[in-house]
């Protein structure tokens, strides 16, 4: 079995003004078609090729290192062009804003601390709303092409809506301005699949 670029859910397009099309293209038939090239040369003849993308996530410390950045690509991404769509944004709604308020003190700290997450994070990686052991929600970021899912993660769990923040995600269009890139990115959140992906994890 091998690994394939998903096809976008979107035309590249679709999220103009927030993310211009130019970078959507590059980062999806580029950065993304690398990480699946790589992934797949990376686990070819090996008995990772049988395992779900998830189930090499959970077990990243057994792999080589080419498996994490590749795997971990491919993973990150495949989620974030699903959480992102045209004339999205806006507030989620139902159980998934309950827990916002409840567990994360609510809808503004919540921005507040995932956009924090992502401007702090030093040199390239994700920021995450995941789902941890405890089923509560939590805002953190990982480096690199780690995520959540990662046995090696510094914070673990069910990561249900991540911004790439390396600068590829951003500079034709941003430069160095990786905060406005993040304030855009709330306006092309797909809420439906983001609540859809935490009832799932719960
Ligand atoms: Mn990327």
């Amino acid at each position: 079995m091998s690994f394939e670029l998903p096809k976008l859910p979107y035309e590249y397009t679709a999220l103009e003004p927030h993310i211009d099309a130019r970078t959507m293209e590059i980062h999806h038939s580029k950065h993304h078609n690398a990480y699946v090239t790589n992934l797949n040369a990376a686990l070819a003849g090996t008995e990772g090729e049988n395992h779900s993308i998830e189930d090499i996530c959970k077990n990243i410390s057994k792999y080589p290192a080419a498996v994490r950045n590749n795997g971990g690509g491919h993973f990150n991404h495949s989620l974030f062009w699903t959480i992102m769509g045209a004339n999205k944004g806006g507030m989620p709604t139902g159980k998934l804003m309950d827990a916002i308020t409840n567990e994360l003190g609510g809808w503004d700290k919540f921005k507040e601390d995932f956009n924090k997450a992502g401007a702090t994070r030093f040199g390239s990686g994700w920021a995450w709303l995941c789902v941890n052991a405890d089923k509560k929600l939590a805002v953190c970021s990982t480096p690199n092409q780690d995520n959540p899912l990662m046995d090696i993660a510094d914070c673990k769990g069910t990561p249900i809506l991540g911004c790439d923040v390396w600068e590829h995600a951003y500079y034709l269009h941003y430069q160095n301005r990786r905060p406005d890139y993040m304030t855009a990115f709330w306006n092309v959140i797909n809420w439906d699949e983001v609540s859809r992906r935490y009832e799932a994890a719960l």
